[in-house]
C-alpha cells in the first residue's frame, strides 16, 4: 500500500461541482472521463501528490445514483495506490475482507481497480488502484 491515490466525492451536478472545486483548490480539473461500466462521469483535480475525483451518476442504476439518493452528496470512497493489485487482492481476501470483483477492473484515469465492500471496512468504501498503461 503506497498512499491515498484519490478521494472520490459523489456530486449531483459535475459542472457546478467542478466550479466549486476550481474556486476551492485555485485550479481547474485536468480531465473529465466517462466510466460506462460504472455509469459515472468523473473529473479529476490534482492535490499535491494525491487527487480528488468528482463523480456524477450518468445512469439511474449507478452506485453513485443510489448513494446520493440514500445519503446525499459527499465523500464516497478512498482510493489507495498499490504496486501489485492482484497480490493485494489475494492478501486482503485472505485477511477476510470482501472484494467486490474477483479480478481487477479497468477504472478511470488509467488504473486497474478493485473495490472492497464497506461492510468489511468499517463503513468506508475502499478502492485499490494500480497504474495501467496499455501498450
Ligand atoms: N460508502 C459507505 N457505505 C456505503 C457506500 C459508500 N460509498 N455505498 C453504499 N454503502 C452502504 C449503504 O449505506 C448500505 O448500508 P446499510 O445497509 O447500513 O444501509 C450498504 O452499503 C448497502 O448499500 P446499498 O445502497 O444497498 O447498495 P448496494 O448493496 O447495492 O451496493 C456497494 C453497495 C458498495 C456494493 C456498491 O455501491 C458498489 O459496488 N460500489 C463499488 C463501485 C462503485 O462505487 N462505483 C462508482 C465509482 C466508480 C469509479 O470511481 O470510477
Amino acid at each position: 500500500m503506497q498512499k491515498i491515490e484519490h478521494l472520490g466525492i459523489a456530486v449531483n451536478d459535475l459542472t457546478s461541482a467542478n466550479e466549486v472545486f476550481r474556486k476551492l483548490l485555485g485550479k481547474a480539473h485536468y480531465k473529465v472521463e466517462e466510466v460506462e461500466r460504472e455509469g459515472v462521469s468523473t473529473s479529476f483535480f490534482t492535490l499535491g501528490d494525491s487527487k480528488i475525483e468528482l463523480l456524477e451518476a450518468s445512469k439511474d442504476t449507478s452506485a453513485i445514483s443510489k448513494f446520493i439518493d440514500k445519503r446525499g452528496g459527499g465523500i464516497h470512497h478512498i482510493a489507495i495506490a498499490v504496486d501489485n493489485i492482484e497480490l493485494e487482492m489475494e492478501r486482503l481476501k485472505a485477511e477476510g475482507f470482501t472484494l467486490l470483483s474477483e479480478e481487477p477492473l479497468k477504472g478511470a484515469d488509467n488504473k486497474l481497480i478493485c473495490f472492497l465492500h464497506p461492510k468489511s471496512t468499517l463503513g468506508v468504501l475502499i478502492e485499490l488502484c494500480q497504474d495501467f498503461r496499455p501498450a
